[in-house]
């Protein structure tokens, strides 16, 4: 392969759509990539590349790519676009959202956003310098992914904490610091496909390698299960009952660290109450789970020295997410292994650098105190959830789509859609949505690739750049990043151009003028600028002694802003019994609710639909709804696809390949049974994001999604009581049949 030259650069969306933090070599030849390798010298991967990075040039060359701003030319739906220059399209969206604010206020315009991406910074900033505190992620039913994980972290020890595997070490796994995990709980993840949260499966690896041995929670046997000393094959949604067990053997067992807990914590009694309803015959009732399976996982993990919990997504949407998310965080505090080599550490942003201003302070420097008044008392969601006002700065993504139908208590005219594909996998209803987005008097897109969504719904769309187009900068968790551009494709603009642009016309007073001058300001913090991490490869890691780096920080007083030893929690110890949760009206405690459709809730449900819908396991080769026009990408998971058990296929006459009805009483979708013993008899895989790119995008098809996309089956309102956590993405009941007149 020829090339010109290497950009050694950051991984993050879009390309291979990530989480990112990947180090990875562009090969350039002129003006063209021309090969991706994963960087040897980047200590995430160590050379490692997935596969949807080593399609990024297909990816970034796809005849399909948006290489321009378009409006429409027809109907909305009609699938006609007209080329228009940026111009047009910049003074069209100020002219129209400048006119809505006029009329109704900034509020009635919402910012819609996917998962987290390189978008967090400019989505935020472009919304809170046009004046909306609706920033959202519309869609994802009860806001059920991360959010909830992180308010439990938030709640119960004050900072995010995630499996030790040596990541914020230069050297990894030969850090004299760091220790093995002798114990690992993969919980409701599968890191080996996706990297999720920034978290890479070959890190587990790793430490497997080196002796850790492994407990898996997950129904269906993944490639860890596999190879695990337990696999618990959880009934779908219970995981809270089992956290809660499990803590129950630990107390009771007294297994956990009486000096950590004597000297760290509060609520221990409390705790110890609530767990005595778990004892391990309950538990495995409501889990499935054998009682002798929890008694012996809970000793391997509470006898290790130390263990590590890796968790994911399956536990945001489990019943009330955010108290489960609670019910697993304790584990940790209660067998000393926060913040500990080898056990769950806290990550800090990176050097203390944040990519925008979030926090109080900063905000109401930029804007005024008027306007973060209004971000707690305008954002939708706020009067009714506490924590949507106190946590993390999002809008209620149910109660914003129900608000979008009944204009109350404001309307809301106009959407700005920027990294999501709503109607092509991030929503629940995907019905819903399309029908109230339908009202709205404008919307505009930004993204790489024309979809369901964009076709739908969207008046103006907005081509952005893919991350080997683009400079930005990343400090979650560590290293801290810079993204160096290498090529330039079309007329596309980077997410940070296009929203810096809008941002001072909306707010004239800003005083970043472009995104290398905003990215540096920020990189201050950390004594450095984007010119001097590009030279250096890219990445930096804390330095030593910084509060970003590990390990004891509560002992050191890294942790609270008052420097003092403890947690950043109000007591400033690891609170088994919330403070906040108390003081947000929720239980202070973790707690089990049975899932919205069940054995249990439904009975009568379940004899009608008899088999578990757990959807969106992630597929190595795509991310959510992306990447099916990718020629390597689709030749490897080239179909939507069931997962349904041998024997239970057999009972329901279903052949391997053949296609097959997945229904409920809100619909059906068509999907290619896999017949396959890994999944558990009583519950079915359906992954999610299916639309055909390669059909007619034109209303009513748009490209098949109400065929395939498995989110019709799936309600909206199932939030819990904390309004985070719930959405039912892995627990309503379904049938599945044969398609009695054939397909192909
Ligand atoms: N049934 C079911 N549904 C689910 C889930 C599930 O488990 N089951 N999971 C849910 C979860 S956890 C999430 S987070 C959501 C995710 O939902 P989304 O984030 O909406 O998913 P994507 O398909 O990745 O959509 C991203 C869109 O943005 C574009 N894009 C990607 N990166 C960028 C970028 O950096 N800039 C711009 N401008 N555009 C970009 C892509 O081309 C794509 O069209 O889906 C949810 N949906
Ligand atoms: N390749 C790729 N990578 C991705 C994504 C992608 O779309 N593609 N999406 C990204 C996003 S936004 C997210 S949130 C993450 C999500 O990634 P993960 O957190 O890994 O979540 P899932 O893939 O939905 O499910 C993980 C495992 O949980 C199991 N599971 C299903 N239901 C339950 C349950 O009720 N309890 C338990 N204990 N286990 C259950 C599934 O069988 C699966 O093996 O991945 C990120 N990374
Ligand atoms: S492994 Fe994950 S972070 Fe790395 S390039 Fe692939 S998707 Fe991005
Ligand atoms: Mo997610």
């Amino acid at each position: 392969m020829e090339y010109d030259r290497v950009v050694r650069t950051t991984v993050w969306s879009p390309g291979p759509g990530c989480h990112g933090g990947c180090g990875a070599k562009l090969y350039v030849q002129g003006d063209r990539l021309v090969k991706v390798e994963g960087d040897e010298d980047h200590p995430w991967n160590q050379g490692r590349a997935c596969p949807r990075l080593l399609a990024l040039t297909q990816y970034v060359y796809h005849p399909d790519r948006l290489t321009y701003p378009m409006k429409r030319g027809g109907a909305r739906g009609e699938g006609k676009w007209i080329r228009i220059s940026w111009d047009e399209a910049l003074d069209t969206i100020e002219t129209k959202f400048k006119a809505i604010r006029e009329q109704y206020g900034p509020e009635s315009v919402i910012f819609c956003q996917g998962t987290g991406r390189d978008v967090g910074g400019p989505i935020s900033f472009l919304a809170y310098s046009f004046g909306s505190p609706n920033w959202v992620q519309l869609g994802l039913a009860a806001h059920s992914c991360y959010t909830p994980r992180l308010a439990a972290m938030f709640v119960t020890h004050g900072d995010y904490a995630v499996m030790d595997c040596g990541q914020f070490f230069e050297e990894r796994y030969n850090a004299p610091e760091w220790k093995n995990p002798e114990c690992v709980i993969i919980w409701g993840q599968n890191p080996m496909s996706g990297c999720p949260d920034a978290f890479h499966g070959h890190w587990v690896v790793e430490c497997m390698k080196r002796g850790s041995k492994l407990i898996v929670v997950d129904p269906r046997v993944t490639w860890f299960a596999s190879r695990a000393d337990y696999h618990l094959q959880i009934r779908p949604g219970t995981d809270g009952a089992l956290a809660l067990g499990m803590a129950n053997v630990i107390i009771n067992e007294g297994l956990y660290d009486k000096e950590f807990v004597e000297k760290w914590t509060c609520g221990f009694d409390e705790l110890k109450e609530r767990v005595k309803e778990f004892p391990p015959e309950r538990v495995a009732s409501i889990t499935w789970i054998p009682s002798n399976l929890i008694v012996e996982a809970a000793r391997l993990y509470a006898r290790s020295k130390p263990a590590a919990v890796h968790w994911g997504l399956p536990v945001d949407q489990c019943p009330e997410g955010t108290h489960v998310a609670q019910a697993i965080s304790h584990l940790w505090c209660l067998t000393g292994n926060l913040d500990v080599p080898g056990g769950n550490v806290i990550a800090k942003p990176s050097h203390g650098v944040t990519t925008y201003p979030f926090s109080t302070h900063e905000l109401t420097g930029l804007y005024g105190e008027e306007f973060v008044k209004k971000l707690t008392e305008k954002r939708i969601g706020a009067d009714k959830y506490p924590m949507v006002r106190n946590f993390r700065g999002w809008g209620h993504p149910d109660m914003t789509i129900d608000q979008v139908l009944t204009g109350e208590p404001y309307p809301i005219l106009a959407a700005w859609i920027q990294t999501t594909n709503i109607l092509g996998g991030q929503a629940a209803d995907t019905r819903k949505h399309y029908e109230a987005l339908k009202k709205l008097d404008f919307i505009v897109a930004v993204d790489t690739f024309m979809n369901p969504t964009i076709q739908a719904l969207a008046d103006i769309v907005l081509p952005a750049a893919t991350f080997a187009e683009k400079e930005s900068f990343r400090s979650w968790w560590a290293p801290l990043s810079v993204i160096v551009p290498a090529v330039k494709v079309g007329d596309c603009r980077s997410d940070w151009e296009i929203n810096l642009e809008l941002a001072r016309r909306f707010n004239p007073n800003l005083k970043w003028r472009t995104v290398k001058g905003l990215i540096d300001d920020r990189l201050k913090a950390a004594g450095t600028d984007f010119d001097t991490l590009a030279a250096k490869g890219s990445w930096e890691m804390p330095p030593e002694g910084h509060a970003s780096k590990p390990y004891y920080r509560y002992d050191k007083g890294l942790l609270r802003a008052d420097g003092q030893p403890g947690f950043n929690t109000p007591t400033g110890k690891v609170e088994f019994a919330s403070k906040r949760f108390e003081e947000w009206r929720l239980d202070p405690l973790p707690y089990y609710e049975e899932p919205p459709e069940s054995e249990v809730r439904t009975p009568a449900l379940l004899r009608e639909f008899p088999l578990i819908m757990a959807t969106g396991r992630r597929s190595p080769v795509y991310f959510h709804s992306e990447h099916r026009m990718i020629p390597w990408l689709r030749e490897i998971d080239p179909f939507p696809i069931v997962e349904i058990n041998t024997k239970t296929a057999a009972e329901l006459g279903i052949e391997d390949g053949e296609w097959v009805y997945v229904e409920n009483r809100r619909g059906r979708i068509k999907r290619k049974a896999r017949v396959t013993p890994t999944i558990h008899p009583k519950v079915v895989m359906v992954p999610h994001g299916w639309w055909l790119p390669e059909t007619e995008g034109k209303e009513p098809h748009l490209y098949g999604i109400w065929e395939y996309n498995c989110n019709q089956l799936i309600p909206t309102g199932t939030q819990g009581q904390a309004g985070f956590g719930g959405g039912a993405y892995k627990t309503i009941l379904c049938r599945v049949r044969k398609i009695d007149e054939g397909t192909s």
